[in-house]
């Protein structure tokens, strides 16, 4: 045996729960998929496609028959939103500017009420959905949360109607992971909630470093990351 084998061998023990696949997670009553914000406006095409936008589609279609609850969101932003850059003299989109209730990134206009491109993505099956939750349409504050918007005051309604609901486990999907993907698992630990973000059910804008600080963050709060494929 060679000092490798041994090492192995010895450190086997210590690695078999790493290298026993965990046991599929089957969502039951009280569990919920939510689906964030699969949009015209975050494809391609749309005003801020997010790279791959559209491959979460197929994926979210296969999980959708494995929930009981099904929730689904949409940006739905007044034209001249504080969100975008458009709506601040001399700033440009992917800039970050002080609003009153903290740091905004500036984004180009997008997902206008009632506009095609604020439509949910034509191939998006999710005919068991029980609620659309609209966020972003108060003119002056964003809402990358599906709970909470970023004045972090005013609710949405949705930890209120899945807590009535009897629903205490969230799974997380859509666009964009960095975003309201990661602002809502957050919130939804925050607001007492069993979290998952189902990894490859979403697809990220990644801003300066962004996506590797959401998932850091998620990690720190009680967000498990897992793939589709761990569902059953
Ligand atoms: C989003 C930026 C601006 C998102 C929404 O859905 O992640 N990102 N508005
Ligand atoms: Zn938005």
């Amino acid at each position: 045996r060679s000092l490798l084998q041994s090492a192995a061998g010895f450190g086997l023990v210590g690695l078999t729960p790493a290298l026993q696949a965990a046991a599929p997670i089957k969502p039951g009553a009280k569990a919920a998929l939510i689906v964030v914000d699969v949009q015209n406006c975050f494809v391609e095409g749309g005003t801020l496609p997010v790279k791959g936008g559209a491959e979460v589609v197929p994926v979210i279609n296969a999980l959708a028959p494995k929930f009981q609850n099904i929730v689904a969101t949409q940006d739905w932003h007044t034209p001249g939103h504080a969100s975008f850059a458009s709506a601040h003299s001399g700033q440009k989109a992917f800039s970050s500017i002080r609003l009153n209730y903290g740091e905004q990134v500036l984004w180009p206009d997008h997902c206008v009420q009632g506009t095609d491109d604020a439509a949910l993505h034509k191939d998006l099956q999710l005919p068991t959905a029980q609620l659309i939750i609209r966020k972003g349409f108060n003119k002056g504050v964003d809402s990358y949360s599906a709970f909470q918007e970023a004045d972090r005051k005013t609710v949405t309604g949705l930890a209120g109607y899945l807590k009535a609901r009897g629903i205490d486990t969230v799974f997380v999907t859509g666009l964009a992971t960095d975003f309201c993907v990661a602002w809502t698992a957050l919130d939804a630990r925050k607001a007492g909630f069993k979290a998952y973000v189902i990894e490859d059910a979403t697809r990220a804008i990644d801003l300066n470093g962004s996506l590797a600080k959401a998932w850091k963050q998620m990690q720190a709060q009680g967000v498990q990351r897992i793939q589709s494929s761990d569902i059953a």
